[in-house]
Formats: structure tokens, sequence, C-alpha cells
């Protein structure tokens, strides 16, 4: 019998083959903002995934955060990025765009023309990021106006369009890992004293405003979201009650029919030590298709999804080693260990350089 883990679904208006989803994946290697030769070939690789997520794609220059990372909001970068998506579906594989905005996590140094980093509230993360060269304390952001929001979920919605524009089968809203949205949906990074701080109802507007621009723009059954509440990726800081604020986002969500719902389960690529309780209950109330993701071993994924409680499930690391990991599931084999020091920036050295199963055990 095949596990469902293996078998077609589909995610809003996205037919997916398979349940196995890549992973969004920074990996710098889009020295101009723009996706290189060597990105079409390492996405036309990984083709056999359900689905793929991109690698976080900055909707704006103040929404950079990393060198060497790409965006989707220029003429060129939508041209890049056709070359994927054109790669992936000559391959049979779907791919959406996960749209970012890193808020404070940045330094002006990275971004196009020097910009100051924006967030909720003038409160530095005490986190780290790269600028090309080095790693550097991120410093304390600019809070943004009421005009700049709109500006903000302007570019959400511009972003959005260009992502269709370019071939994705959609997009995935990145609200995770201590960026932008998240900055405003918790107390610790959210200190305003308007309609976008203060109570969760409150904290919940930005992340609202941005689903109705992004929705808005390219209709909901090809938007996706990602969100992780029990992470303190980039030193976020947790909220001091997550289960409240699980419900309003969840509230939030289910205002639309979503694609789907893609969930960091406990701490991003670190312990799965959320509660329990917490997540079941926030699993119970969404209505979306549901995408988990974090430390997932193959066992776990054909259970999570024989029992119902994930439609797919997300694996990042193991993509980045394994491009053909539907089928080395599938059939139960071994995987190669990635190398990290490749990770982020380089060349195509432990990028496009894994090795595939041989043919004869054929694709998932
Ligand atoms: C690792 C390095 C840089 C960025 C995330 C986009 O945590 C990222 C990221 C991960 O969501």
């Amino acid at each position: 019998m095949t596990d469902k883990l293996f078998t077609p679904g589909r995610l809003g208006r996205i037919e997916i083959a398979n349940r196995v989803v890549m992973a969004p994946l920074t990996r710098n290697r889009a020295f101009d903002r723009v996706p290189t030769d060597l990105m079409v070939e390492y996405y036309r690789q990984r083709a056999g995934a359900g689905l793929i997520v991109s690698e976080g794609t900055q909707i704006s220059p103040v929404g950079q955060g990393y060198a060497w990372t790409p965006g989707i909001h220029t003429p060129a970068q939508v041209a890049g990025w056709r070359r994927v998506t054109d790669a992936v579906h000559a391959e049979g594989g779907r791919i959406v765009c996960q749209i970012w905005h890193v808020g404070r996590i940045s330094l002006p140094a990275i971004i196009e023309g020097g910009l100051t980093p924006v967030a909720p509230s003038a409160i530095a993360a005490r986190a780290k990021t790269f600028d090309g060269t080095n790693f550097a304390e991120t410093g304390v952001p600019h809070a943004l106006t009421l005009p700049e929001i709109e500006a903000t979920l302007a570019d959400y919605a511009h972003a959005a369009a260009c992502a269709v524009e370019a071939g994705f089968d959609g997009v995935e809203i990145h609200a995770a890992n201590g960026y932008l949205i998240d900055q405003f949906l918790r107390d610790t990074s959210n200190a305003r004293t308007d309609a976008y701080g203060g109570p969760i109802a409150n904290r919940v507007r930005f992340l609202r405003e941005v689903l109705a621009a992004v929705t808005g723009a390219i209709g909901a059954d090809r938007t996706g979201i990602r969100v992780s509440p029990w992470s303190n990726a980039n030193a976020v800081g947790l909220d001091s009650d997550t289960p409240a604020l699980c419900a309003a986002v969840a509230e939030v969500l289910n205002a639309h029919d979503l694609a789907f719902v893609h969930v960091v389960e406990g701490q991003t690529g670190g312990p799965r030590d959320t509660p329990d309780a917490t997540l079941a209950a926030f699993r119970a109330s969404l209505k979306a298709p549901y995408i988990a993701n974090n430390g997932y071993t193959r066992e776990m994924a054909v259970s999570a999804v024989a029992s119902g409680r994930a439609d797919a499930v997300a694996f990042g690391r193991a993509f980045i080693a394994n491009p053909d990991l539907p089928a080395r599931l599938r059939a139960d084999v071994p995987l190669t260990p990635p190398r990290k020091e490749f990770f982020y920036g380089g060349g195509a050295e432990g990028y496009t350089d894994y090795p595939v199963l041989p043919v004869a055990v054929g694709r998932a």
C-alpha cells in the first residue's frame, strides 16, 4: 500500500503530486538580488517535491535582511524567477514564492540605498545578520508611521502580483521567525499605542491587512502563509500569551479560504518543544490545508499525513542534500547529510552537486 504522504493532493488551487514539500531555504546566491542560472538548476533538481516553497524573497529594498537574497519587486527579478518557475514546471513540479519582509532584522549596509531597517517599534533585536562580509548586530529600527504601513501593504500586494507574473503557482506569506509580521504580532517587539499595538486584537491587524492585500491581488486560493508562534528565531521573544495569540491568528487566517497554513512546530530548526495541547488546539482551529514542519522524520511524516493531522509535511535541510527527497523517502533509503559550510553563499559546491538515486528507483 502507498502511504498517503506519496499521493497527490490539493492546496487551494494548487495540485500537488505528493505531500512532501520543500521548505523555504535561504541560500544567499542571488548576488544582484536576481535569480541566477545556478538557482534555476537548483530548483529544477528539486522539482520532484509536491510543492517547492522558494527561499525567502524580499518584497521591497527595505524588506531585505541578508546579503545576496533575491527580490520579487523589479522587472529583472520577475524575469529571473520566470526562468526558475519554467524549469520547475517543465519537470512537472509546483512552486510558490515566499514573500518576505525582515523588518528590524537588517542593516543599512544590506539594503539597497542604505535605508534604515523598519519595524513596528523602535526596539532592537538582540540579533545578528550577515552583511556579505561579517555577522553584525542589528540596530534600533525606525518605527513605521501609518502612511509607511500603508506603503508596506502595497509592497506586499505588488510582490504577490509580481510572483504570479513570474509564473509562480502562488505565494507563501512569511509571517514567521521574528520578521516583520511576527514583530507586529508579539508584545515583545510591538510597543505601539495606536491601532496596530496593545491588545492582541490590535497586534494581529497588520497580519489581517497583509492577508487582505495579498489575497486581493492574487486570490486566497493561491495564497499560503507560514507562522511559528512558539519560535524565538531572530531573538523575537515569546509573546506573553502564546495560546491567546494563536487563537487570534487562527481567527484572522480563517477569514480567508487560504491555499495552506504552514506551521513551524517548535523552535525553528531546533527542538519541537511546543506544548502539545497548544499545538493541537492551534492545528484544530485552522480550516485551511495544513503543512507541518520542523524536524520531521520519514516515520513522523508518514504518520502525520496518514492520520490527517497534516495534509503535507515540509522538509528543509533534507532537501538541501537530497534533491530527489520524495523518491528517497518513498524508497525508504538513506539520506545524504548536508554540508553546512555551504548553506549560505558560495557557488555550486554544496548547492547543485548533491547526488540523486539511480533513475530505476523513479520519482515519488
Ligand atoms: C536562515 C538564514 C537566513 C534567513 C528564516 C529566512 O529563518 C530565514 C533565514 C534562515 O525564515
